[in-house]
């Protein structure tokens, strides 16, 4: 049973008494119904600003269809037309990603233990299908910002798994060259704009990535820049003032960004049931004009779908969509966390929705690839982490003359002295205060 009672289609919405089958038909047409705004020229002090056609909002039908059962409702799982859904080559792609994501943490665990990682390491074992569902849907130019729990994002975004692995035994060969660690991956290359420490803290920076991808097109005209950016975090953050504000910002200047709440039902030790008024995360996009979605996170094809409409709808100029992912962490908040505090009837209810084995068994029932197709990637996989420990491994310490580099936003001003060399090249600049 999921913790939330899953209201399909809500009653005063146009496609009130719809049969599920209906749903995302309905869906589809109703977010198209909501791009009723006419755009003004850019003006730098009102950038974007819009006139509604329609009249005020508080007339306006509401905006919300969850799309729990999307996939199960559309085709009849024996069905002839059941491996439309989705080809072959994409199915192994996504059990590819989300085993990768999985082995890569578990090493992590393990590294982590042999003192290999230092500092908070929060791994996201469980959370797989939300990841890959989405991120997986993206061009190279699309922007991804995560929070601390960002290792498999960056994964599906495209970081190789040694630059991750070497960013978190804190090595020169990392993505950030070893000064970022765990919770602030980063890669401009893969257009990962940042794992981020503090809750929500994120969450603007991919309301100003989406903002520039629409400045681009209609200030700039770049016509072929129709890229998105996803903002992932978690339902802890949905009570912190920046979500609400990037909420309304997005909307009203139609950005094409995806909120994304995993919703893992807690913030380190808090239920999100005992810590929010109202705990369906999904029907706040529909309060500041968007379309809000809620599916089920152990679904990779569940989230996948509903990711490629609201993707789609961005990419198209139609603006933001908040989806909700009900999904789960198969282990503590952080590897430093005992995880004593989570009932084990429940963490026992999700471990039985493992969202790979759920992939498994759906790729394999529709005869999409073989156990010894799947076999080889898992294979595969061992390998590229085995590669990644050894390269991080053997990869040397940043320098010493690294430091402080990338800390301060003028390095003249405090990293550099006056002869343009590095203080800290001093053997004295850090004495009595840290050992480099
Ligand atoms: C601004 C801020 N306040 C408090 C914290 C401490 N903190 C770290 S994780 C966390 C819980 C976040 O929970 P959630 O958003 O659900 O993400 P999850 O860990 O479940 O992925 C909190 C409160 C923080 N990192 N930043
Ligand atoms: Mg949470």
């Amino acid at each position: 049973m999921s913790a939330f009672t899953a209201v399909k289609v809500l009653a005063s919405g146009p496609f009130a008494g719809r049969s599920s089958s209906g749903d995302k038909a309905a869906a589809s047409a109703w977010i198209g119904s909501s791009s009723c705004r006419i755009l003004r020229p850019f003006h730098p002090h009102q950038p974007f600003s819009s006139v509604s056609s329609s009249s005020p909002s508080i007339l306006r039908p509401i905006q919300a269809v969850s799309s729990s059962d999307v996939l199960s409702s559309k085709i009849e799982p024996n069905s002839p037309l059941s491996n439309l859904l989705i080809t072959r080559e994409e199915a192994l792609d996504l059990y590819e990603d989300m085993v990768l994501g999985r082995s890569f943490e578990d090493m992590c665990a393990q590294m982590y233990y042999r003192g290999k990682m230092f500092g908070f390491v929060h791994l996201y074992n469980g959370q797989e299908a939300v990841s890959t569902g989405f991120i997986r849907l993206l061009k190279k130019e699309d922007s991804v910002v995560s929070t601390y729990r960002d290792h498999v994002h960056a994964l599906s975004k495209g970081v190789p798994a040694r630059a991750v692995m070497a960013e978190l035994f804190g090595k020169a060969t990392g993505c950030c060259r070893g000064q970022g660690g765990s919770m602030h991956m980063f890669s401009a290359e893969h257009n990962l704009l940042g794992g981020f420490a503090f809750i929500g803290e994120g969450i603007p920076v991919a309301t100003g990535a989406a903002f520039t991808s629409r400045y681009r097109r209609e200030v700039l005209k770049e016509a072929n820049c129709d890229y998105v950016t996803l903002a992932f975090f978690g339902d802890g953050t949905c009570n912190n003032g920046q979500f609400f504000e990037c909420l309304n910002m997005a909307a009203l200047w139609k950005l094409p960004i995806i909120f994304v709440v995993e919703n893992n039902l807690w913030a380190i030790g808090m239920s999100h049931l005992r810590a929010t008024s109202d705990p369906e995360i999904w029907k706040k996009g529909p309060a500041f004009g968007m379309p809000g979605f809620h599916v089920d996170g152990m679904d990779v094809l569940k989230v996948r779908e509903v990711a490629k409409e609201a993707i789609g709808r961005a990419r198209r100029g139609e603006g933001p969509t908040l989806v909700e992912c009900e999904t789960y962490r198969f282990r503590g908040h952080s590897l430093a966390d005992p995880d004593e505090l989570r009932n084990p009837d429940e963490k026992a209810r999700y471990a039985a929705r493992d969202p790979i084995v759920a992939l498994k068994k759906y790729v394999i029932e529709h005869n999409l690839a073989t156990e010894s197709d799947l076999k080889a990637i898992e294979k595969k996989i061992d390998e590229v982490i085995e590669e990644a420990v050894e390269f991080a491994d053997a990869s040397p310490p940043p320098p010493r003359s690294q430091l402080l580099e990338n800390v301060f936003a003028d390095p003249r001003g405090f990293g550099i002295g006056p002869d343009g060399k590095y203080r800290c090249e001093d053997p004295g600049f850090t004495q009595g205060t840290a050992e480099v």
